[in-house]
């Protein structure tokens, strides 16, 4: 009779699972023995659970499908947590297993048990107790159908170790069917094709849900047929394809920055998949601003900077097609905005090769964009040269700029990068970290080099916690407390089996790069960073142009 175990891996075939990515602990000792017959589902070891978690999110991400992760009970299944709670804002696929302790009887007291279930329940879209054997193939099925649908998020089952291990007759699989999403009603697309009709000077917004998977066809359909210019929020760049000439900048900021030239004169924006969870692309609220239509999977919530005044609710792909029926060829203004294009991407590609050294942002990113191919990943940490990315890089191609701006977390940046490379072997991937949240997963390295990843790190060395640094200055406090030691990363990566090399000239960066990627295997280039123009740009220029900059 197969065990629970069993009856768990199976049912992760049955959904079509390859990997399970984690770190185990006694009580999953059983589900290890049944992946290893499976033989299946490979088990990809890491070497702290967090990065697990972060690895199998971006396999949602990636794929619209979720990624699994393991971990053991109470300290494992707690590292997994700021996982969870990446995959739960960022809306990315996840099914997170962990163990425990038998229920029925223990022989070890309390040792090891805190409520797994109670703590990942605010950082997951379901969390649950798996109590008997013969309903694991219902409860994964389920799992997988409640992570997937939109929202899409993480799930959470707990199988204690005498549910894993006990023997049942067996329990039939769920299969698995497609669904396909409802498509907005005729009411809502012919209001919000008036009031686009309307507008004068319309504009549309990609927002984070732009980025899933399946919906890339359908928006870069919806752009080419309108003519209406677009701008991206960070999380919902590079989701047209093509169309790039209608491509009027990214909304690091939520104010003053160049692309705002636009916003601000908009009088009406469609906002395609804006989720709230991200930093406002730009604040609502202001005497004459623009009308708002958000178009969403899901409808808009309501924030004291987000209020749209009609929605777009349903399947974002094939409504904004019966959008763009009733619009293509009846936009005279569609253009309006476009003049202020070459301003603004003008103003943005300043100093992008400014030979100074250590060499600036703006340069950084201007030679990754050289060195990466049009379906090139590049997966970024948390830190100040996020805003520098969102800002500068241009994207071609959805997803292939990786970025949190939702829970913003430090660490995620190498395994995401990690993943993209395993899904993705045939692309170059690359991560770019600052020194502090490289050093929070850095441990992965030998994760990489174990499983013969094609991988470059960049690290950019500041030696401090740069952005917090930043915000530090520009909010008038001393400089303080953000400062540390960094180790030789040349020979830290040596030390991994990885590759290291350090950047001492600017012109320098793109060759290491350029032959990093060439050699292939795993490669750090650590490069020093100028980061006086956080301030000259982010705040001195910004701040010049006035709150007001833009406004007709
Ligand atoms: C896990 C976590 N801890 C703390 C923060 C707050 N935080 C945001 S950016 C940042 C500094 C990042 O430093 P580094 O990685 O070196 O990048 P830099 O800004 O220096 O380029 C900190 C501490 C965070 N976002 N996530
Ligand atoms: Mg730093």
């Amino acid at each position: 009779m197969p065990k629970g175990a069993e009856l768990l891996v199976s049912a992760l075939e049955n959904e079509g699972v390859e990997r399970v990515f984690g770190v185990p602990g006694e009580e999953n000792l059983d589900v290890l023995e049944a992946l290893r017959r499976s033989g299946r589902v490979e088990l990809v070891l890491t070497r702290h659970e967090q990065s697990a978690a972060f690895m199998a999110a971006t396999h949602g991400r990636l794929t619209g499908r979720p990624g699994v992760c393991l971990s053991t009970l109470g300290p494992g299944a707690l590292n997994l947590c700021t996982g969870a709670a990446f995959a739960h804002l960022g809306a990315m696929p996840m099914v997170l297993i962990t163990g425990q302790k038998p229920i029925r009887h223990s022989r070890q007291a309390r040792f090891q048990i805190v409520d797994v279930v109670a703590a990942m329940r605010p950082l997951t879209k379901l969390s649950r107790q798996v109590v008997g054997a013969e309903a694991i193939p219902t409860l994964v099925r389920d799992a997988f159908r409640v992570a997937q649908e939109e929202r899409p998020g993480p799930v959470h089952l707990e199988l204690p170790e005498d549910v894993a291990a006990e023997e049942v007759p067996g329990a039939p699989l769920v299969p698995p069917h497609p669904v396909e999403l409802p498509v907005a009603s005729r009411a809502a697309l012919d209001r919000a094709a008036a009031m686009v009709r309307a507008a004068e000077r319309p504009l549309v917004m990609l927002g984070a849900a732009a980025s899933r998977p399946r919906l890339a066809a359908g928006l870069a359909g919806f752009v080419r047929r309108t003519g209406i210019p677009f701008f991206t929020t960070q999380m919902g760049k590079g989701t047209v394809p093509g169309g790039t000439e209608l491509y009027m900048g990214t909304a690091a900021l939520s104010e003053r920055d160049h692309v705002h030239d636009a916003i601000d004169r908009a009088d009406l924006i469609l906002a395609v998949g804006h989720d709230t969870v991200e930093k406002p692309p730009f604040l609502m609220g202001a005497p004459g601003g623009p009308r708002v239509v958000h178009v969403g999977y899901t409808p808009a919530g309501v924030e004291e900077v987000f209020f749209p005044h009609a929605e777009v609710v349903g399947d974002v792909g094939p409504s904004l097609e019966l959008l763009a029926d009733r619009l293509e060829g009846k936009l005279p203004n569609a253009g309006a905005l476009l003049p202020l294009r070459e301003g603004i991407l003008a103003r943005i590609r300043e100093r992008a090769e400014d030979g100074r050294f250590p060499p600036t942002p703006q340069r950084i990113v201007h030679d990754v964009r050289g060195v990466i191919p049009e379906d090139g990943i590049v997966a970024l940490d948390n830190g100040m040269y996020k805003i520098w990315f969102a800002r500068n890089y241009r994207t071609r191609m959805a997803n292939t700029l990786l970025l949190d701006n939702a829970l913003a977390t430090m660490g995620a940046g190498l395994p995401s990068a990690m993943m993209a490379a395993i899904l993705h072997p045939e692309r170059r991937v690359l991560a770019v970290c600052g020194d502090g949240g490289f050093m929070m997963n850095s441990q992965e390295l030998e994760t990489a080099v174990r499983l013969r990843l094609n991988l470059v790190v960049l690290v950019l060395d500041d030696g401090a916690y740069g952005m917090i640094r930043w915000k530090q200055a520009v909010d008038g406090f001393a400089d303080f407390g953000m400062t540390f030691g960094n180790p030789d990363f040349v020979r830290y990566a040596e030390a991994y089996g990885a590759k290291g090399h350090r950047v001492a000239r600017t012109e320098d960066l793109a060759p290491t790069l350029e032959a990093a990627f060439a050699a292939g295997g795993v490669h750090l280039v650590a490069t020093p960073i100028d980061y006086s123009e956080n301030k000259r740009v982010l705040v001195d220029e910004l701040r010049a142009r006035g709150s007001s900059a833009g406004k007709p």
